[in-house]
């Protein structure tokens, strides 16, 4: 039986605080920090022009996220983008959004072919979106069913050479050859905001102590979030979603390994 590499990567980020520049939306700022620290990383958010180049290039991952973008913020990514890839710094694409609107879709695609990204992590919408398929979207929410995920998340990462996180119910982790199928996961997390962005920025911290398996990795940290979250919403049948998003924060920092043996579900 094949394992990931959970808790060791955990435990590596517990140790080594990597440090995780984040250019994000304005909505989940403040739960991106605390998540990162509830997991043991150091965030920081920094986003001008004038600053943006040395910051990423002192970051062990830096996390681009177009939830509520402005012209001057993607001319700061591409700043970004270009110093991290200058140091080797993985980059984390998070296209919130991408097809609600088509300043989302160019912005999304100027960083694409401008960068050279290690990963994208987005719902079934988004990563479509970025197939050139018009796929409907309400806002920064998925409206697309699952059926042809597989290919789509396949399509991309082969395009973009990358490795594509599609979440949702089920999570599709792919470098467009192997597949990490993830069956972990909470709907509660579909009622809270940021619940997909601070994946994407814990994505970022595992691949910030991953040293030679980044697929391995990312679908590790997407376990690992999934459980988190089952751990919390067991903590109380009556849960609502403002105690969830407390609980979530507390089992991002407690999650026990006993917890993440009994409760992993993934396939290959
Ligand atoms: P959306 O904006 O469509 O909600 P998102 O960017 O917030 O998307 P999600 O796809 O919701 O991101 O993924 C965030 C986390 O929530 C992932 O860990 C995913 O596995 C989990 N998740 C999403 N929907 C469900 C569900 N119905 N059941 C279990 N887990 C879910
Ligand atoms: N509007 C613009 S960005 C944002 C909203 C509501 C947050 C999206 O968060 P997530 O993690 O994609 O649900
Ligand atoms: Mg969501
Ligand atoms: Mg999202």
């Amino acid at each position: 039986m094949f394992m990931l590499p959970i808790q060791s990567l955990r435990s590596k980020i517990q140790e080594t605080s990597p440090l995780i520049h984040n250019m994000t939306n304005v909505v989940v700022t403040n739960f991106t920090a605390n998540g990162l620290y509830a997991l043991g990383a150091s965030p920081v958010m920094a986003y001008a022009e004038e600053e943006v180049e040395e910051m990423a290039s002192i970051a062990q991952a830096l996390i681009l996220n177009i939830g509520t973008l402005t012209k001057q913020e993607i001319d700061a990514m591409l700043i970004a983008g270009k110093s991290a890839n200058k140091k080797g710094v993985p980059i984390i694409f998070d296209p919130v959004g991408v097809g609600a609107t088509s300043f989302r879709t160019e912005s999304a695609r100027r960083l694409l072919e401008e960068l050279d990204i290690s990963v994208i992590r987005g719902n079934a919408g988004e990563i479509a979106n970025l197939t050139g398929q018009a796929v409907e979207m309400r806002g920064v929410d998925s409206t697309a069913k699952m059926d042809d995920s597989l290919e789509t998340a396949q399509e991309v990462a082969k395009t973009w050479n990358t490795i594509v996180a599609l979440t949702g119910a089920k999570d599709i982790i792919t470098d467009g050859t192997k597949v990490y199928s993830i069956n972990n996961g909470h709907p509660l997390l579909t009622k809270i905001t940021g619940a997909g962005c601070l994946l994407s920025s814990v994505v970022g911290a595992f691949a910030a102590v991953d040293e030679d398996n980044l697929l391995e990795a990312v679908a590790s940290a997407v376990a690992f979030y999934g459980i988190s979250a089952q751990v919390a919403a067991s903590k109380d049948i009556n849960m609502g979603p403002g105690h969830f998003q407390m609980h979530f924060l507390d089992s991002l920092h407690q999650v026990t390994p006993s917890q993440i043996n009994e409760i992993v579900d993934v396939k290959l």
